[in-house]
């Protein structure tokens, strides 16, 4: 299966690139970008520094330093505000500009955390909705991207995942 989801903490996994939920100041945070700050070390702070920061729904990307990974891709997903603020193109953006500066790269396999979840506030179902669909439709599109695995925190969110996925194997 090329798309996946597991239970595990982002910064263990031995995937070509992973995916930072960062805010666009792009000069770390909490959640998972703490997370992955801790672990790659503070050169991946100073190659953040360099990038003026990112726009909400787009993404950059830095080497991984001390991280398993070649490289962390920081993206920028929407806050919650309702649904009606353009929140799910928004995190569809996410999906699909990660894929996209992973392949730039070459980086064929690329694990993603629940982009927005978290202190973002956006509920979990309709996130990995638009998640799953998004990364499907990328990787149908001829990308160099050869695996993608949703990395949830929770066994709560990877039953969710879960379910989207085998909706997608109907
Ligand atoms: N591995 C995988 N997933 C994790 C990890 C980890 N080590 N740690 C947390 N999560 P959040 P957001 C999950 O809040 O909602 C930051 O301060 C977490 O359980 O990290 O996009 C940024 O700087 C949740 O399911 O990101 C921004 O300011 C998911 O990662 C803001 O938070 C996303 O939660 C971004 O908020």
């Amino acid at each position: 299966m090329p798309i996946t989801a597991i239970q595990a903490d982002i910064t263990s996994l031995n995937v070509d690139a992973i995916v930072n939920a960062a805010n666009t100041s792009l000069l770390g945070g909490g959640g998972v970008d703490g997370a992955i700050h801790r672990a790659a070390g503070p050169e991946l702070l100073a190659a953040c520094k360099q990038l003026n920061g990112c726009t909400t729904g787009d993404a950059k990307l830095t080497e991984g330093f001390k991280l398993p990974a070649s490289y962390v891709i920081h993206t920028v997903g929407p806050v919650w505000q309702g649904g009606d603020q353009g929140e799910a193109a928004l995190l569809a953006s996410c999906y699909w500009r990660s894929l996209t500066l992973a392949a730039s790269v070459s980086a064929r396999s690329v694990a993603f955390p629940s982009i927005s979840t978290g202190v973002y506030g956006y509920p979990i179902h309709q996130a990995a909705e638009i998640a799953v669909t998004t990364v499907n439709a990328t990787l149908e599109d001829d990308s160099a991207v050869e695996s993608v695995t949703f990395c949830c925190f929770s066994a709560a969110d990877l039953a969710v995942y879960q379910a989207c996925l085998n909706q997608l194997a109907r």
